[in-house]
């Protein structure tokens, strides 16, 4: 989708509120989009369809990533909302990333859902009857989960104080940052099970990107616990489609972890020895070493030393070469603790590290050859979007969330790290793929990866925020 000339207003525009309200049928593809380019007009009103969507899932002191599938306050989810919301609602970013912080464990741990008390039990599975962090150390006084996601929070403090800086903003950050670092000290200590300076994922919700195939084998390993889940109804799939959302079977296995990490009153020692999912992930350790770099710049700001932050980053980024490359795919990989051995899935996620400014040339070069070869087809003019697997994969799949369908969180970060390594033309045509998705579709969940019709909740948080960040970048 070109966002040049100008013309009347998209059509996921000109829908109702909720936005993305076009059956998928009636949706022109990305490369039909491509022929009928953006105008001023269009653009802007596709920024008041972002911020519609970011006002109408605004929850009191935080944004919900969908008002139907994820009512409550979701980790990785709020820092993208807030880089978004810097762009038009600079206080209601900082107040999104406070309220998530006031839920951290006295571990350092942030966690990846705080519920909202004042919704109904059943409003999501797994809710706080099940997760009962209280049996957590140090837990707040707000019921959350036991787990975590990407630390993408520090780079959207740092993005939200750049984008609209301020006194206020620098208060912010300074009163943000010891908060920050004791999130990274969290994974980089008690949950580097590995011992080589990564953090371990215990379960695939940590990950973000849930139903990878990256997570198969891994996966596999973990008994699957019928009678638990006979327990409790899935709430995921009484509001979307169940072919695209994980399998019973892979729930049972969820839910299985969770118990597993509950049970041991979710303590990290000794987890080597006696948890059945331990992984490397190349995106949530991408985001660690990011959080670094934006330490390093929030440190300067408010006072700190930066120096301490600019080592660790560069350790990150060299384990991440030296444990997750596979010089034979020219990508990286999960890696399973338990086996010692790399996940051979191609996936998005190994496309990721491309985010990290110091990523030495041989792997810039070899990552950026994968993402334009024909399994992620990324180019300077797209004619589908980028999948968050591999297209010419067997297990490729188009509808199941997070196993094929194109997301904007992936994009955005592979978008920074095309201009972070001198590819504006890559950076522009990625871009324009993500306005267009956005034009033709709303602002889904996620997007088919050849059609572009929108998939999961029509009205879904980061998707607008993301939009908004881009297009703020002209
Ligand atoms: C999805 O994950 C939740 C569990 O955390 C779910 O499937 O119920 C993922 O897409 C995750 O990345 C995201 O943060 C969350 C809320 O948008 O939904």
């Amino acid at each position: 989708m070109s966002t040049g000339t100008a013309d009347a207003p998209p059509p996921a525009a000109r829908a109702a509120a909720p936005p993305g309200a076009l059956s998928p049928a009636a949706t022109p593809t990305v490369a039909q989009a491509a022929a009928a380019p953006l105008g001023a007009e269009s653009l802007a009103a596709l920024r008041r369809l972002a911020v519609a969507t970011l006002d109408a899932n605004w929850e009191h002191d935080h944004t919900v990533p969908s008002r139907t599938l994820y009512p409550h306050q979701w980790s990785w989810d709020s820092a993208f909302i807030a880089i978004g919301l810097a762009t038009v609602r600079p206080a209601r970013a900082w107040r999104e990333l406070r309220t998530l912080f006031a839920a951290q464990w006295a571990d350092g741990r942030v966690p990846h859902i705080v519920f909202n008390r004042a919704l109904p039990a059943g409003s999501y599975f797994p809710g706080p009857q099940f997760w009962r962090s209280s049996l957590g150390a140090g837990t707040p006084a707000v019921a959350t989960s036991g787990i975590v996601q990407p630390p993408v929070h520090a780079l959207a403090a740092w993005l939200v104080h750049r984008r609209a800086p301020s006194p206020r903003s620098r208060a912010e950050l300074a009163r943000l940052y010891p908060r920050l670092v004791a999130q990274q000290r969290y994974l980089t200590g008690p949950r580097d099970v590995g011992g080589a300076g990564l953090a371990c994922l215990v379960h695939p919700w940590e990950s973000g990107l849930d139903n990878s195939p990256a997570w198969d084998p891994s996966l596999a390993a973990v008994a699957a616990d019928a009678a638990l889940m006979q327990a409790y109804r899935r709430h995921d799939t009484a509001h979307a489609d169940a072919a695209h959302r994980p399998t019973d079977l892979d729930y049972a296995r969820y839910v299985a972890l969770v118990d597993a990490y509950r049970d041991g009153g979710y303590a990290d020692d000794g987890l080597a020895g006696r948890h059945p999912f331990l992984v490397e992930c190349p995106l949530f350790n991408t985001a660690l070493g990011l959080a670094e770099h934006a330490l390093a710049e929030i440190a300067r700001e408010v006072g700190a030393d930066p120096g301490p932050h600019r080592e660790r980053a560069a350790r990150i980024t060299a384990t991440i070469v030296d444990r997750l490359y596979d010089p034979a795919t020219g990508l990286f990989h999960a890696r399973d603790l338990r086996t010692g051995r790399l996940v051979p899935a191609r996936t998005a996620l190994g496309l990721i590290p491309l985010a990290l400014p110091d990523l030495p040339a041989v792997q810039v070069s070899s990552v950026l050859a994968q993402a334009c070869s024909p399994r992620f087809g990324l180019a300077a003019r797209m004619d589908r979007p980028l999948p968050s697997h591999d297209r010419t994969a067997a297990d490729f799949e188009p509808l199941r969330y997070w196993r094929g369908p194109s997301w904007m969180n992936l994009d955005w970060l592979l978008w920074r790290g095309l201009r972070a390594h001198g590819r504006p033309d890559l950076a522009a045509g990625l871009r324009e793929s993500m306005v267009g998705l956005v034009a033709t579709a709303g602002c889904h969940e996620y997007f088919h990866p050849d059609t572009g019709a929108g998939l999961g909740s029509p009205a879904f948080a980061w998707t607008a925020a993301l939009l908004l960040d881009v297009l703020a970048d002209d």
